[in-house]
């Protein structure tokens, strides 16, 4: 009797063991370091170096280390302003492109100490390192590779000798870090010591990355690792800020190891924004944007800085798909972010609160078709909505297309749906499909595919209702942590503002609203702005502001800066026989491209030049080139010349360059004159091109 009573004892105990036997982890899985990156959700670059004084994205590597002199630099202010914005951490740029090094470091003069910023004596690094240790916030830090500076670039000495030792640096006295930050910009033109040559390196074996990362391993375990294929955090492939609908936190990356970038020098950029399903390695996508159309400042930018509307959309397509945010900050050239920036970055937070504070599905009455092991204490639905991102509600191991019935107890409205899965054990699920119960029948209203770190749904339009329906599908059994339900106030959408070839500014709304108003001298427009009826002319270019209002409601602002006006003008160098397509450099619209089509590859790049004609004499303060916005890189110029003209026939050379981080960034490029010239003619002629035989232009003009 005993013995059989042990024996049921035995088998009670094991049942209930076995309910608590946790899922298998499934595929790759994220790291200590990864999963701390991935609770950051959203961080910032701080780009202020020597671009920031010289007005450029990229400089050379030649300007002198006295030109840095942010006279009213505060790290406090920067990165509170951040912290404003409701990020949790920033990325400092350390040394950018050209070399400049914002610590004391002992591998070049060409450093902070040798600027009149705090007499020489100053740290920048230190300054930001203090600061985020006083508000909080975590720390980060670029080292740009690539240095146009110095004259070991492109020798091995450069990278055992120069660069792993600021790395070293940098790890020695400026962590704890949660991010190293290495830029896939490698290789080209610059100073080099005072060579002013070209440099090529073979981008996935000269900075033999294996021993390189070994350093930051050792010295900084907990800093993510971000590079174009990671090896902890991979680039998405563009710097707008958005990873694919679907984007896996696995990632597959088309190169010998992570870390290294194939033979050919990119990776596949479509790559980064997807990520690959069931991945060789866990790798999830970080998604950097500026928040003014550059990463550095500049004066001319004043104004074009993204809304917090904006933001908020950036947001749901970064870190509402599994990656995380970082966002460009600029500061100016006091050292400071602007008040307009810091305004916006306020008023992102505020959005971001009124939508995600109140999660509707909190109280909720959920019933799921399986709980694993009928162990609801550990794997039940009061985990959906605990808000810790690794309590999770799972299946039995057999049960991989579970349902899940949320009953809010009353009819309520929401346009937002957010979904986690713990992913401490991996990603499992494929997609899921969300139902509501809507007049007495359940309707579809969303699906998605990946879900991993972060899901958020965003809805076309409200959805009232009571009850609501999870369907999700998956190799494995679910581990889902997260189910909430949101509602993003009513927002009206800015209105948009475009310009036809003849200069009249046309002001229309997506849907309809009571009053569209606008201004033409950079002022807020405001109900008592002129009201918007009938296009209007702009002739000499400038910046159009216009924003909806509707009851006690208002749009976001639009703004739009437009070049001088294109009417009248000809392009005169038609006599190659396809240029047909010669209209699209000046027709105004983004999407039609001028390029000579030569078929035959084996004929290689030539320069180009294509001349217009103003009809009449302008004052030219810059010129603009818009690259293709289709993101092919054929025919982008990277290298130009300016020419100017009278007559049309005799040239004179004005100014020449390089379009800087063209290809990560194709927006439009403005050159602007040292002095203004008056002028009917001007030639652009490209120099050299990202790809391909034969230059391609989206838009040309001046200011
Ligand atoms: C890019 C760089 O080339 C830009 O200048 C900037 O630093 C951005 C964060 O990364 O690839």
């Amino acid at each position: 009797m005993k013995f059989l009573f042990s024996i049921i004892l035995l088998l009670l105990f094991a049942k209930s063991d076995y309910s608590q036997v946790a899922p298998k982890p499934y595929g790759k899985l994220p790291a200590p370091r990864q999963l701390s990156w991935q609770e950051t959700d959203m961080y910032c670059i701080i780009c202020l170096d020597m671009a920031t004084f010289t007005d450029q994205e990229w400089c050379y590597g030649d300007d002198p280390a006295s030109t840095v002199n942010p006279g009213d630099f505060n790290a406090m202010q920067i990165v509170s302003a951040a912290k404003a914005g409701g990020f949790k951490g920033v990325v400092i740029v350390a040394k950018h492109h050209d070399g400049f090094c914002l610590w004391p470091t002992k591998t070049t003069t060409y450093n902070i100490s040798n600027s009149p910023w705090r007499n020489g004596k100053g740290d920048m690094v230190k300054e930001y390192q203090l600061a985020c240790q006083k508000l909080n916030m975590k720390l980060g830090l670029y080292c740009s590779p690539w240095d146009r500076n110095n004259a070991l670039y492109g020798k091995p000495e450069y990278v055992t000798e120069i660069y792993r030792r600021q790395l070293e640096e940098l790890y020695a006295n400026y962590g704890p870090l949660f991010m190293s930050w290495h830029d896939g910009a490698n290789g080209g033109t610059g100073y080099y010591g005072g060579a002013r040559e070209l440099r090529e390196i073979d981008r996935s074996t000269y900075y033999d990355w294996d021993n390189t990362f070994a350093i930051t391993r050792k010295m900084q375990p907990m800093a993510s690792i971000f590079g174009d294929a990671g090896p902890d955090v991979r680039w998405v492939g563009n710097e707008e800020g958005h990873a694919g609908e679907t984007s896996w936190e696995t990632y597959t990356p088309h190169s010998k190891a992570p870390g290294k970038v194939p033979a050919n020098g990119t990776v596949i950029t479509e790559e980064g924004t997807a990520g690959t399903r069931n991945g060789a390695y866990w790798m999830p996508a970080e998604c950097d944007v500026p928040l003014r159309p550059g990463w550095f400042y500049h004066k001319s930018e004043d104004g074009q800085s993204k809304s917090p509307y904006t933001l908020l959309d950036l947001y749901y397509k970064s870190v509402g798909r599994g990656a995380c945010l970082d966002l460009g900050l600029a500061p100016d050239k006091r050292g400071l972010i602007t008040d307009e920036d810091l305004n916006i970055l306020k008023q992102f937070k505020a959005l971001l609160d009124e939508t995600f504070s109140v999660n509707l599905a909190k109280d909720a009455i959920f019933k799921a078709s399986n709980v694993r092991g009928k162990n609801p204490t550990r794997y039940g639905l009061k985990n959906l909505v605990d808000n810790d991102s690794y309590s999770y509600w799972a299946t039995d191991d057999a049960v991989v297309h579970p349902e899940l019935l949320i009953d809010l107890h009353f009819p309520r409205t929401f346009n937002v749906i957010r979904l986690r899965e713990n992913i401490k054990l991996g990603q499992r699920i494929d997609s899921v499909g969300i139902d509501a119960y809507l007049d007495g029948t359940w309707k579809e209203i969303a699906r998605a595919t990946s879900i991993g770190a972060t899901r958020l749904i965003r809805l076309a339009n409200n959805v009232t209702a009571r009850k609501i329906r999870l369907r999700l599908f998956s190799p494995v059994c679910i581990t889902l942590s997260d189910f909430g339900l949101f509602k993003e106030p009513v927002h009206l959408t800015p209105p948009l503002i475009s310009r036809d070839q003849s200069g009249y500014v046309s002001v229309t709304s997506e849907a309809p609203v009571a009053s569209i108003h606008y201004t033409t001298d950079g002022a807020e427009p405001s109900l008592s702005s002129p009201v918007y009826t009938t296009p209007f002319l702009l002739l000499s270019g400038g910046a159009v502001k216009a924003r909806s209002f509707d009851g006690e409601q208002t749009s976001p602002v639009t703004n739009r800066v437009f070049d001088h006006s294109k009417t009248g003008w000809r392009i005169i160098n038609t006599e190659r026989g396809t240029d047909r397509n010669y209209t699209n450099i000046t027709d105004e619209n983004p999407h039609t491209i001028y390029q000579r089509k030569i078929k035959d590859t084996t004929i290689t790049f030539e320069p180009e030049a294509v001349d217009v004609d103003m009809g009449k004499v302008n004052e030219i303060k810059a010129f603009t080139y818009l690259p293709r916005q289709d993101r092919q890189m054929d025919g982008v110029v990277d290298r130009y010349t300016f020419y100017i003209s009278n007559d049309g026939s005799q040239w004179k050379e004005l100014v020449s360059g390089e379009f800087s981080n063209i290809k990560s960034n194709p927006i439009e490029q403005v050159i602007n004159l040292k002095q203004p010239v008056q002028v009917r003619y001007f030639r652009f002629t490209g120099q050299h091109v990202l790809k391909g035989n034969s230059i391609s232009i989206a838009e040309l003009g001046i200011q």
